[in-house]
């Protein structure tokens, strides 16, 4: 009687066992299946400078398909640059759609209170060797302070702009400014990326239909010329978070994903 109470118990405690395992087991495969980043079950698209041909051409073999791609985390950003050359670095806080420049500890500039400051870059977007304050900004109004006389009606509804501040005599000020952009940029990046030595802006180029979210739909890079941008190519029509650039054996290429 003693002897299969013992096996009783024991039968019992090796299936709890076993349910343990199967449980923990199938917990797991649950627990990876959610943890799955998004970015490794999209395409990613690799573009590079085609010296011959003179354009972006896609890149067939993708090496990068493995590299883990994350969406761009750009909302916030903290950097140091002294552009206005008084040995002093400037601090470049850029979060919850604000861009604020101070120096010792004081705010020389702050962008305005009806933007939303979606993207900020410091680089020479326009090419004459001062390095730009270049920033995407949602505003409403076509034209801000300087609509041209020609035109009657200012556009008011919020659209996306591009904009470029540099540094003047000490102080903060706009250099180009563009009116409302066709599409809206969801992300931006400024790199030589045809090889002549100037450089481009390449973008992500969304929908306005899809605002106040920017969806990104195309890639795009565009060149400045004494007056503004052009567009100097767009990819045919994708799905993309991000947009990274990379030299791949002296080729400039970016990558959409
Ligand atoms: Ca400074
Ligand atoms: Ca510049
Ligand atoms: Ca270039």
């Amino acid at each position: 009687m003693k002897r299969s109470r013992l096996i009783i118990i024991i039968f019992s405690l090796l299936y709890l066992i076993l349910v343990s395992v199967l449980f923990f087991k199938y917990s797991d495969i649950k627990k990876n299946s959610i943890d799955k980043p998004e970015a490794f079950s999209r395409e990613a698209r690799v573009y590079c400078w085609d010296k011959d041909d003179k354009t972006f051409a896609r890149e067939e073999q993708n090496e990068f398909a493995e590299v883990f791609l994350s969406p761009k985390s750009g909302t916030e950003s903290h950097t140091q640059a002294d552009l206005d050359g008084n040995l002093i670095m400037e601090k470049y806080d850029f979060q919850n759609g604000k861009l604020t420049i101070s120096e010792n500890y004081e705010i020389i500039w702050q962008s305005e209170d009806d933007w939303r400051v979606e993207d900020f870059i410091l680089a020479d977007s326009n090419n004459d060797g001062i390095t730009d304050i270049n920033m995407s900004v949602w505003k409403s109004g076509d034209f801000g302070d300087f609509k041209p006389l020609w035109v009657e009606e200012n556009d008011m509804s919020i659209k996306n702009h591009f904009f470029i501040f540099d540094f003047k005599d000490g102080e903060v000020r706009p250099i180009w400014q563009s009116s409302n952009l066709d599409a809206p940029n969801c992300q931006i990046l400024i790199s030589d990326m045809d090889d002549d030595s100037q450089n481009e802006l390449v973008v992500i180029e969304g929908d306005y239909a899809d605002s106040p979210d920017c969806k990104g739909k195309y890639l795009a890079v565009w060149k400045w010329n004494e007056w503004g941008f052009f567009n100097e190519w767009r990819s045919e029509a994708g799905v993309f978070d991000g947009v990274e650039t990379y030299e791949v054996g002296g080729e400039n290429c970016f990558v959409g994903f």
